[in-house]
């Protein structure tokens, strides 16, 4: 095993042994714990090491380990302060922005879990308090020397006396206030405070206690469900009445059967499922789908998009948001886009478009705008006469909108809430109406 491989399964999933004896079945220990990293970020189960794990691995990310390590929980799990009232104080400061800009990121950061629970923070500038926070880079006075550049962006200790409830940043990263060229101090420290708190790490992909770093805006952060139900579990709500704000965001539920789909795509063999600022790749040997945020995919696309599809013509899976598009080729955002979607030959008067399909066969793109569609000739690059034409002309009885399209092994697949509607392109029979459980299965059944 490679030694970046071993020394990810060390840090994060707690491997100790270099030759352990092999367990039931064969499995050595490394590869069991690659299978528990793997059931961790609902990667396929392979227990070799596949290109989405190398991938995974290769993500900014927080330091502390996945699964309860004793040296970070210094007592064992469900560890909280025993006053709602804590001290904390900034010990140095990063040169990548002004130190009004820290103490702002910090501040917010705190107010993040503060807002949500009894608990309150006050600042002091000398003497110990409880949450110590500093910068420093490789070793830094602690047992877990940071890395240099990208891979763990900081750490924090679960509460306790002494290094308990201290955050540590890594210094040889770039921080930033706002913008997305670095990381964002707000959104790496609002995480490490949660482990300050006694959390630890979420397996949901939208929860802020996810262990991969996203971007997030300390302005308009608002604090994901999972995470106020992990905290609130451990210190209860706040009961001073506070004006009502944006109510949490929570992670959609391949489960819910009422669930409207933004998007579905194809991508290289793959099925993508496009819902909020998350999406679940389905691949034909996997039985789960794996969700994850759109930006882990492509950085710079946009979140609650309208449409999308892949063309098997230029290999590239182009996104749809209100009158622009964005193209793809594998991880890369295409030169000159986002273009607008006129840009395919749609007129002016079409401010977005509601669901694309790609047909393989023909290599034409239909646009659905409301009650119409229109056909784009991907080789020819124009758009085809005779349109826009009603979708209800081609696909019989489909008179309410479409939301989502596929097309798949000779079929269109039309959807329209959370119904589906399979048709045969060639005759526009319908032949049944299925659920988004068709092709996106759930996982909790
Ligand atoms: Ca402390
Ligand atoms: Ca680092
Ligand atoms: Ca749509
Ligand atoms: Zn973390
Ligand atoms: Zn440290």
């Amino acid at each position: 095993m490679i030694e970046v491989i071993k020394s990810y399964l060390k840090k994060f999933y707690n491997l100790t042994e270099e030759t352990g004896p092999l367990l039931r079945g064969g499995v050595s220990p490394k590869t069991k714990k690659l299978m528990e990293m793997q059931k961790f970020f609902q990667l396929q189960i392979t227990g070799t090491l596949d290109a989405d794990t190398l991938d995974l691995m290769k993500r900014p990310r927080c330091g502390v380990p996945d699964v309860d390590i004793a040296q970070f929980s210094t007592f064992g799990n469900n560890l909280k302060w025993q006053t709602n009232t804590l001290t904390y104080r900034i010990e140095n400061y990063t040169p990548d922005m002004s130190q009004a800009e820290v103490d702002y990121s910090i501040e917010k950061a705190l107010q993040v879990w503060a807002k949500v629970t009894p608990l309150k923070f006050t600042r002091i500038y000398s003497g110990i308090a409880d949450i110590m926070i500093s910068f420093g880079s490789r070793d830094h006075g602690d047992f877990y020397p940071f890395d240099g550049p990208d891979g763990t962006l900081a750490h924090a200790f679960a509460p306790s006396s002494g290094i308990g409830g201290d955050a540590h940043f890594d210094e040889d990263e770039k921080f930033t206030f706002r913008s997305n060229t670095g990381y964002v101090l707000f959104m790496v420290a609002a995480h490490e405070f949660g482990h300050s708190l006694g959390l630890s790490h979420s397996d949901d992909p939208g929860a802020l206690m996810y262990p991969h770093y996203s971007y997030g805006n300390p302005d308009t952060f608002i604090l994901p469900r999972d995470d106020v139900k992990g905290i609130q579990s451990l210190y209860g709500g706040n009961e001073e009445p506070i004006a009502p704000g944006p109510t949490a965001p929570t992670t959609p539920d391949a489960c819910d059967s009422t669930m409207v789909l933004d998007a579905v795509a194809t991508l290289r063999g793959e099925m993508l499922f496009f819902k909020d600022r998350f999406l679940w790749r389905h691949s034909q040997q996997s039985s789960t789908p794996q969700q994850t945020l759109i930006a882990n995919i492509w950085s710079s696309a946009p979140d609650n998009i309208d449409a999308a599809f892949e063309s098997l013509e230029s290999d590239q899976v182009f996104l749809f948001k209100g009158s622009r598009v964005w193209a793809f080729s594998g991880y890369d955002l295409q030169p000159n886009y986002p273009k607008t979607i006129t840009s395919f030959g749609l007129p002016r008067t079409v401010k977005k478009v509601d669901a694309a399909l790609y047909e393989p066969q023909s290599r034409k793109i239909f646009f659905f705008v409301g009650k119409n569609y229109y056909s784009y000739d991907d080789v020819r690059k124009t758009m085809d006469k005779g349109f826009p034409k009603r979708v209800d002309e081609t696909f019989s009885g489909m008179t309410s909108q479409v939301t989502a399209a596929l097309q798949h092994r000779g079929f269109t697949y039309l959807y329209s809430g959370p119904y589906m509607h399979e048709y045969s392109l060639r005759s526009g029979r319908l032949y049944r109406v299925l659920r988004n459980n068709y092709f996106l299965p759930c996982s909790n059944l």
